[in-house]
């Protein structure tokens, strides 16, 4: 242990070297001189389109953005899991019930790997997916209006790291637990966690249809640390293979007493056997609580329902479900190659990478060769289901993509470097450094059967001296490389918001010709729209005020309201009368305790303002939207309270 010890912090040591290696006086030292040819490579010229969207997750913004490649232009940040008032997103009465859980209101998360859905393994481009770490979390969000359609709370889950990926066609978003947990939870020492915690892997059903998710069942596995998992495809669809550390089991100072260990697991997971188990009454159903959000886009608005139970699978009751491969140093990612064959783990403390072979796996399952077992589940041989090692000359790998042309391309994160290497002869064919310490990265396509190559993004963790300094908080460097040629080419550096952890990349094509412009008046189905000014009323219940609202360049319908007194409870119900692409107007209330409005085309949105001042108070439109917007404006008239002012409201009057 003590040379282990050792070793660690000469790692750790060579990071903080390796890190800092950029000139500290001014501009990186090694990438100088980009020809014109690659500024050409990355020139989207004004009016003209991208060809890729890259939708990179927002980290501990808790939201999703979406880039232009190769431009790295920012389009739209997404609000999924955090309150987002440049356009009212959990702040609207609409949208509160989207950030519902268990544990009450939770207006923010820790959002890590988007993934998109797919049909035959490939991008169908319908949904994204991405999880919330912190309260476990998973949102499906609409490729076709770009907004956050349903949440999932996951319970028994803890660090909800290991998510949210897609199986091959879509059948499932699964879950995994980062950090393991009494289940059911309660009161223990927590230095009793070895032999009783567990690690929950939430297998979430999607509706074809609708994409409606549902947690149809849950896998409890030992209390080890489930870290990243990515699916089976092609031949190897059916199964799951979730990245373990910490098998130690490990409750405190982690960072060495979860390095013991040369070895850690991949768990492979027969989701098919499980299925099947469960379709003939396996499994034994928990009492659980965990939100259910989702977004209805007629009424446009969310509803929330706690649900109360949760099917659990025991994995050493389904023969051949689940079996554990050895894979050295603590392995972050685990990722699958295009084929299906390959299934990479990246030892994050290792200068190797692991290349398990799926079809050596199901070989020595069926020569039930094992090498003993943990907590039941058996532990098949290393050298059995080792397809090879790629000696890359790195250290600290973290993740692997692909390009779809036979090559992987995996990150770095001590060395700083994304190295680039052949699937099946194991060979480094090309390297090139990060700036500086990069995580993921990302091919459009890359996690898929049919990558599109292209492209190589990585998301680093390190900004320093890439851009002109921000203070003591700088976003996030991302680069792009052009993976089109024989070796990787440095083209593009830019910015990123939040920390992106993963991305996903999607051909424009795919995406651009259905994404909805307006939402159509005549489908508004919300009970509080006013969709033209003869809808539009002010009506009293008791202290609570609805007022029916409509807007239209360049006026709201009612704009002078009077009646309202100190302690009532406004509600705004106003909607956007526009039938154009590109219309919002903005509504905003003086002392609102909340935020805007942002309100699209067709569509309404709500309020709560409660007045604590008597007096005459201006509301407007936050967004420009003709040459009169700063006319588009009203005022609400507050009485004291008790005082018999009439309830009236008028335009133009
Ligand atoms: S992680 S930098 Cu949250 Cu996917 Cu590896
Ligand atoms: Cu409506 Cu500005």
């Amino acid at each position: 242990m003590k040379k282990y010890t050792f070793h660690l912090f000469a790692i750790l040591g060579m990071a903080l070297f390796l890190s800092s290696c950029g000139d500290q006086n001014g501009k990186a030292s090694s990438n100088s001189g980009l020809s014109s040819n690659n500024a050409e490579k990355v020139y989207v010229a004004p009016g003209e389109h991208d060809e890729f969207y890259a939708f990179m997750s927002g980290g501990y913004s808790g939201n999703l953005t979406v880039y232009g490649l190769p431009s790295g232009r920012m389009f739209k940040e997404i609000p999924v899991f955090s309150q987002f008032p440049t356009s009212g997103y959990g702040y609207s009465e609409e949208t509160k019930p989207m950030l519902n859980t268990s544990f009450g209101f939770v207006p923010w998360d820790d959002a890590h790997h988007p993934d998109i859905s797919q049909t035959n393994g490939e991008l169908d481009g319908r949904w994204i997916f991405i999880n919330g770490n912190n309260t476990p979390r998973i949102a499906r969000i609409s490729l076709s209006t770009f907004e956050t359609e349903e949440i999932m709370e996951v319970p028994n889950s803890a660090g909800n790291h290991s998510s949210s990926f897609v199986t091959e066609n879509t059948e499932y978003v699964v879950a995994g637990t980062r950090f393991s947990v009494p289940i059911p939870q309660r009161d223990m020492p927590i230095n009793e966690y070895k032999g009783n915690f567990r690690g929950s892997l939430s297998f979430i059903s999607v509706d074809p249809e609708d994409g409606h998710m549902d947690l149809k069942f849950q896998i409890l596995m030992p209390g080890f640390n489930y870290d990243l998992s990515h699916p089976g495809r092609g031949k190897s669809h059916g199964w799951f293979f979730f990245t373990t550390y910490n098998t130690e089991e490990a409750n405190s100072l982690l960072e060495v007493n979860a390095s013991q260990n040369d070895k850690d697991f991949i768990a492979a997971v027969n989701w098919k056997k499980i299925e099947e188990y469960v379709a003939n009454g396996g499994g034994t159903m928990m009492p659980a609580e965990y939100a259910h959000n989702v977004y209805d886009e007629a009424s446009h608005t969310a509803t929330s329902t706690l649900k109360k139970e949760v099917l659990t699978i025991d994995p050493t009751k389904v023969p051949g479900a689940v079996y554990f491969l050895p894979t050295p140093k603590s392995p972050h990612g685990v990722d699958v190659d295009p084929s299906g064959e390959y299934i990479i783990g990246n030892g994050k403390l290792s200068a190797d990478l692991t290349i398990h072979s799926f079809d050596k796996m199901v070989a020595a399952i069926e020569a039930k060769k094992f090498d003993g077992e943990a907590y039941g589940i058996p532990i098949l041989k290393f050298d059995d289901v080792l397809a090879g090692t790629v000696k890359s000359g790195g250290l600290g790998p973290l993740h692997t993509e692909f390009d779809g042309e036979g090559n992987a391309y995996t990150t770095f994160f001590i060395s700083s470097e994304v190295v680039m290497w052949k699937l099946g002869t194991w060979e480094v064919i090309d390297r090139k450094p990060t700036y500086y310490s990069v995580g993921h990265l990302m091919i459009p396509g890359g996690n898929s059967r049919k990558p599109f190559g292209k492209y190589v993004v990585a998301m680093n963790k390190i900004t320093k001296d890439r851009y002109l300094p921000t203070g003591p908080e700088l976003e996030h460097s991302a680069q792009i490389y052009d993976i089109s040629g024989d070796k990787m080419e440095l083209i593009y550096d830019f910015p990123t918001h939040g920390e992106p952890h993963y991305a996903a990349g999607i051909p424009a094509e795919l995406l651009a010709p259905k994404s909805k412009k307006i939402y159509k008046l005549s489908e508004n189905k919300h009970p509080f729209a006013a969709t033209g000014p003869a809808d539009t009323e002010v009506v009293r219940e008791g202290n609570e005020v609805h007022i029916y609202m409509s807007m239209i360049r360049s006026h709201f319908t009612p704009d002078n309201i009077e009646g309202i007194k100190v302690g009532d409870k406004v509600y705004f119900h106003v909607t956007n009368q526009e039938q154009d692409f590109d219309v919002p107007h903005g509504f905003a209330m003086i002392g609102a305790n909340n935020s805007e409005l942002l309100i699209m085309p067709g569509q309404t949105k709500s309020l709560v303002w409660e007045p604590k001042k008597v007096g005459v108070w201006p509301f407007y439109c936050t967004d420009f939207c003709s040459a009169l917007h700063q006319e588009m404006q009203g005022y609400i008239r507050v009485s004291p309270a008790g005082s018999n002012t009439e309830l009236s409201w008028s335009l133009g009057e």
